[in-house]
């Protein structure tokens, strides 16, 4: 199962309290205040994870909970803090509260957010020390700690979505171009949720995603590629597949791309390579369209791997020389 929404519970610790206390010592018969202060109460951090590609890997816990802080002591002695959870989450989690706000997007790995800070801990009472009071009683108790519902989402951190009609071939492409396996069959809609596949290119890698076929009216929510085009709104690039044989491949083109803009104009600005897949068929009306409107393309067919691996360099090479530079 594609996982890309899950609910957690996040609670932070109490502050331990300020205690009250006076020092007794032999031969010191009105000893000073010494109450310490309550330990800090841990506070639950969210934190990208490179490691992670899903949020299945963060397991089925649903609540995460972190230990209060201890009760001050006599002597001055704070109290123990409570100890600080990492919550891991994919990179490109974005996390949300109860009413959809989004609350932060944890796109780089390695940095984290606070989700329930811990609660403060108490003042003991040699903190109210005066001039006036040389013997306060006065200490306080720990602050509450946080308590959190949130809401997680990871759209998919693909380097290039594919996008085309149904039937267009894209899966098969997939399966000849990178090392995931989506199902191929001669109906539409034969890919349901979109699938991630590595392809390797040159000694570099990059991720592709395989997304189920869209339609005409996608963009208003019709067919199932409209759930998956918020997916392809991180991609760093997209791969058209475009189904050769058929003669009016470059207004599917055209269709397309209108879909897109309608969606987000946004992703009419990615980089793109358009592949015109099944050139073991006729092919020739095609690519004629193309070349009028000057638009280039690589020819492909994903029985025989026919230009797979032109199409895999070509894709390699506008994520790394355009689009990776801009990450380091
Ligand atoms: N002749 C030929 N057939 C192809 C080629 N690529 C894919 N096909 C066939 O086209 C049909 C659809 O292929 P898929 O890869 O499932 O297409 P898809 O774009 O993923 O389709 P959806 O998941 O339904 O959107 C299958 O019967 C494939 O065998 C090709 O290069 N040449
Ligand atoms: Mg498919």
């Amino acid at each position: 199962m594609f996982l890309d929404e899950k609910t957690i519970e996040v609670v932070s610790g109490k502050g331990g309290g300020g205690v009250c206390s006076f020092r007794r010592e032999k031969h010191v018969p009105l000893g000073g205040p010494d109450g310490g202060d309550g330990g800090k109460g841990g506070t639950v951090f969210l934190r990208a994870n490179e490691q992670y590609t899903t949020l299945l890997d963060m397991g089925n816990a649903y609540r995460y909970q972190a230990d209060a802080g201890a009760t001050g002591e006599s002597a001055n002695r704070t109290g123990h803090s409570g100890k600080d959870i990492f919550v891991d989450v994919p990179r490109g989690t974005i996390v949300r509260d109860g009413e959809g706000r989004i609350l932060t997007d944890l796109t780089e790995a390695g940095v984290s957010w606070v989700a329930a800070q811990g609660g403060a801990g108490g003042m003991g009472n040699s903190r109210f020390t005066s001039a006036q009071n040389r013997a306060p009683r006065q200490h306080t108790q720990g602050k509450p700690g946080e308590k959190r519902i949130l809401n997680l989402e990871l759209k998919l951190m693909a380097d290039v979505g594919l996008v085309g009609f149904p039937n267009a071939g894209k899966s098969s492409l997939v399966r000849k171009i990178s090392s995931a396996k989506p199902k191929v069959a001669d109906y539409p809609f034969t890919t349901i949720e979109p699938v991630l596949g590595i392809v390797q290119s040159h000694g570099k890698s990059f991720v592709v995603a395989d997304i189920p076929g869209l339609i005409e009216g996608a963009s208003e929510g019709k067919g199932l590629g409209h759930r998956f085009l918020k997916h392809i709104e991180r991609t760093r690039a997209l791969l058209f597949v475009i189904d050769g044989s058929d003669e009016n491949a470059f207004h599917s083109y055209e269709l397309l791309r209108n879909e897109l803009e309608a969606f987000h104009p946004k992703l009419l600005e990615k980089k793109f390579v358009v592949a015109l897949n099944k050139c073991d068929l006729d092919i020739s009306a095609a690519k004629k369209a193309f070349k009028k409107h000057k638009r280039s393309f690589i020819e492909t067919c994903a029985l025989n791997g026919e230009g797979t691996g032109e199409l895999a360099d070509s894709l390699c090479s506008i994520i790394y020389e355009n689009v990776k530079k801009e990450w380091k």
